[in-house]
């Protein structure tokens, strides 16, 4: 089997989180060919990765993929012991994904904010205030729900760790640079949570993965290849629309 993944996807951070503390080793990981561009698509029609690829059968969507390990290698299991335990875990990981994560990736789409600081003069404050205060609100939501004891449920690492993790990361990744400080420390469970949930060994290895995406991203900002890659996925794009 083969993961399609890239360092700073935080979707796909969670399914490398999860192989990580499930210990499998046969899953072999690839950053796919065309990742962005038109071409990608026609493969992989929702042109996103995660992608596990069995033999060339291919499951999209973290969440999913995410089930779909847990059901083939059930050990270590990462859901709960209880049906209602194992409907928390998924309660926090849908807050991650959903709540949290979709607003971000708006704000990094709508600002540019993924890599690069944005200037105060370019900043489009109603969109920023709106997908900002969604985080927010979000945060706080989370706080009601998650464990007190270094891990997000069920003392142990379970799916909603590998969910909150990146959401985590990409809360501090994503504000600062939209001049927005990170409201994690003052949401006191939550902090805590991320405090502590950092020195997992697991969470340790993808936070070096996305740390590391996000320094080629913004080396790709410094050094143009960015802007000219920009410029080709729109010019393959506009190309792919006049063929349909
Ligand atoms: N709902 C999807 C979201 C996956 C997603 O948005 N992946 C991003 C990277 S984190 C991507 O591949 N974006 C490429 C694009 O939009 O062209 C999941 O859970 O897997």
């Amino acid at each position: 089997m083969k993961l399609y993944t890239a360092d700073l996807s935080p979707y796909s951070a969670r399914v490398r989180m999860q192989i990580y503390a499930k210990g499998i080793k046969d899953i072999m990981f690839e950053l796919p060919e065309h990742w962005g561009m038109p071409k990608f698509r026609e493969r992989f029609p929702i042109g996103r990765v995660p992608v596990l690829d069995i033999d060339g059968d291919l499951i999209p969507e973290s969440a999913v993929i995410a089930e779909y390990l847990e059901e083939i290698y059930p050990e270590p299991s990462l859901l709960g012991t209880t049906p209602r335990k194992t409907a928390h875990i998924r309660t926090l990981a849908r807050l991650s994904d959903i709540y949290i994560i979709t607003n971000l990736f708006m704000l990094a789409r709508l600002t540019g904010a993924l890599g690069r600081k944005v200037p105060a003069a370019a900043r489009d404050n109603s969109v920023t205030d709106q997908l900002a205060g969604e985080v927010v609100r979000n945060l706080k939501a989370l706080d009601k729900f998650i464990g007190t004891d270094g891990f997000a449920c069920c003392g142990r690492i379970t799916l909603a760790d590998c969910a909150l993790v990146p959401g985590l990361f990409m809360v501090e990744t994503i504000l600062p640079p939209v001049g927005v400080d990170s409201p994690i420390p003052a949401i006191a469970n939550v902090g805590a949570y991320w405090t502590a949930i950092q020195k997992n060994e697991h969470a340790a290895r993808v936070l070096i993965e996305l740390r590391r995406g996000l320094e080629e991203r913004r080396e790709m900002i410094r050094s143009g290849a960015a802007e000219r890659f920009r410029a080709a996925r729109d010019a393959a794009q506009k190309e792919a629309d006049a063929q349909n």
